[in-house]
């Protein structure tokens, strides 16, 4: 066997962590797929779209490190867009490959397929520039340099990387090279001091810190240092929506979950009453803070995000997020004497013959939860409803909530299974978002894997109704029959499928899913039109006054 530039791509990404690649075939890059399918360290998962496939590689991102798709030039890698834009703005390392046109039709600025028919060949590079944090040409010279640089960038900033692999390279034979590229992080001692120094003085002076956690915490698995730091210095913590998972919810010094005005009494009157508020990994977004509603005052608040620390009176691009924490926890001299109240989730509930709602949907469903799992919770009443749920120990939370493009987690769902195949996985979503990625379902069929689809069926946009349009033709959607999907896309008896209407129904269903783990289940759960979560209601709210 001749070793190529495509053998060592995909050695490459597989020392990263890799060992599935999804994606979608195209003759541009079909010889480079025979080289995936035949290395015994990679497997391929081909999906039946590419857009599915992004938030594949995503989801298989957040649960094991790193994630990988190929698809085709021009309409495979421009349909996978949202999805490299999605990781990059919550930060998943996902790196994108496009198998493109031999540089021979290239150089010769032909007319073929998949172009706009200009002659021009970098048109699509250029669209990934603003939504991967590098980019690179791989030809037979640089391929050592260049794919070892690009997938160190992703690992390192946590964003998507873009790698244009002319389909004639990928065959080129290489002869490994005895070196490794590394790449230099630049020294940031100074800018460290000085943010030490910062946070010691503010700390010095504050009665009431808090710690808001946010997703970078996630994305940088920073939990260990982030929970060192709070528990030394004996400094709270919440979380943010956009960030749930990043403190653990059993820890003591967690307070709750923090979503400005919507947030529960006790943790918004600790916050917001905090004259010290330590942003760590933390985007204050709308939705994230419904509407921006913090009571605490900015100049209260000392950033420390991945390269970005603001104490309101200097800001300093550059440190690593890890960095800093580290710096923290050996630097910071401090005890918080200030005195706060352990999150306490509201008691059990049973379940009656009464019809679902949404509130006691997630009361019951944070029952069903259990230490390990995987959760999914798809934008719309799901996720609100979703992250206001107690989070049992080393379970996994994963939303959108920054990107918010809906059907992300039922793509995802592929992905974050695949990753872990151990792991107890559950999505929470909703029928318009089921729409948009429902072809994932057949692959997950074909892939044999088991998780656990909670299909919320009330009959349309329900979250956008709430913003504006209650009765509005635009939030309807056609009514399917989801228990039904599963046959439609080619299961005989893999899926078990539930319909649910009461609470008793729902928990009945918990009892079967719990009896059956070897199948995969999929539930669809009715609700009503207009109802939603409590936040919900108060965050539709806030979005419908700001586009006014
Ligand atoms: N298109 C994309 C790709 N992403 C979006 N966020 C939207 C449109 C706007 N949008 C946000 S939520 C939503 C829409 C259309 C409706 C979600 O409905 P559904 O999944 O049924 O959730 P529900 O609120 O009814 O539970």
């Amino acid at each position: 066997m001749t070793y190529t530039v495509g053998h060592f791509l995909i050695d490459e990404l597989s020392k990263a962590g890799v060992d599935k690649t999804f994606g979608v075939p195209g003759d541009f890059n079909l010889t480079f797929l025979d080289t995936i399918t035949e290395h015994p360290d990679m497997e391929w998962i081909g999906n039946t779209n590419e857009l599915n496939a992004s938030y594949a590689a995503d989801g298989y991102a957040r649960v094991n490190g790193i994630g990988a798709l190929v698809t085709t030039f021009g309409v495979g890698e421009l349909s996978t867009m949202n999805g490299i834009a999605g990781a990059y703005a919550e930060r998943v390392p996902v790196v994108a490959i496009t198998g493109a046109p031999t540089t021979n039709v290239e150089n010769q600025k032909k007319y073929v397929h998949h172009t706009l028919g200009e002659g021009r060949y970098d048109d699509f590079r250029k669209m990934f520039k603003p939504i991967t944090c590098a980019q690179a040409y791989i030809t037979q010279v640089n391929a050592q340099e260049e794919i070892p640089r690009v997938i160190q960038l992703a690992m390192r900033e946590k964003r998507p990387v873009h790698i244009h692999l002319p389909i004639d390279v990928a065959a080129m034979p290489l002869t490994p090279a005895n070196h490794q590229v590394s790449l230099i992080e630049a020294d940031h001692s100074d800018a460290l001091d000085k943010m030490v120094q910062s946070v010691q003085e503010r700390l010095n002076q504050a009665k009431q810190p808090v710690i808001i956690a946010g997703h970078e915490i996630n994305s940088f698995r920073a939990h260990e240092a982030l929970q060192t730091f709070s528990e030394e210095k004996h400094i709270p913590a919440v979380q943010l929506s956009l960030g749930k998972s990043a403190f653990a919810e059993t820890h003591e010094n967690y307070i709750g979950m923090y979503a400005g005005a919507v947030s529960e009494e006790r943790v918004k009157n600790y916050v917001d009453g905090s004259d010290l508020v330590l942003n760590i990994g933390a985007k204050l977004t709308d939705s994230a803070t419904s509407g921006f509603s913090y009571g605490f005052n900015e100049a209260d608040m000392i950033v420390i995000n991945h390269r970005l620390f603001d104490d309101h009176e200097n800001a300093m691009e550059g440190i690593p997020l890890l960095e800093s924490l580290n710096a923290l926890n050996q630097q910071i001299d401090f005890r918080n004497e200030a005195s706060f109240e352990t999150y306490r989730p509201a008691g059990r509930i049973e379940a009656s013959d009464k019809e679902l709602t949404q509130n006691n949907y997630f009361n019951l469903m944070n029952q069903f939860l259990r230490p390990g799992d995987v959760i999914l919770a798809e934008q719309g009443t799901s996720f609100f409803g979703g992250y206001t749920m107690k989070l049992p120990a080393n379970s996994q939370f994963i939303g959108q909530p920054l990107w918010g493009s809906i059907g992300y987690t039922l793509g995802a769902l592929l992905g974050t299974q695949l990753a872990d195949k151990n792991r107890r996985n559950i999505l929470l979503i909703g029928d318009g978002s089921v729409q948009l990625t429902v072809q994932s379902l057949s692959t997950m069929i074909r892939e044999n894997i088991k998780p656990i689809i909670f299909c919320i069926n009330n009959d349309g946009y329900t979250v956008e109704r709430m913003i504006h349009g209650e009765d509005a033709s635009y939030n309807t959607i056609k009514m399917w029959h989801y228990r039904d999907l599963p046959r439609v896309f080619g299961a005989e008896d893999e899926v078990v499928t539930h319909f649910v209407e009461t609470e008793q129904q729902l928990v009945d269903a918990f009892s079967q899913i719990t009896n059956q783990p070897d199948k995969m289940h999929f539930i669809e759960v009715m609700m009503r039109v207009l109802d939603a979560p409590d936040n919900l209601k108060e965050v539709s709210k806030a979005f419908a006054a700001q586009n006014e």
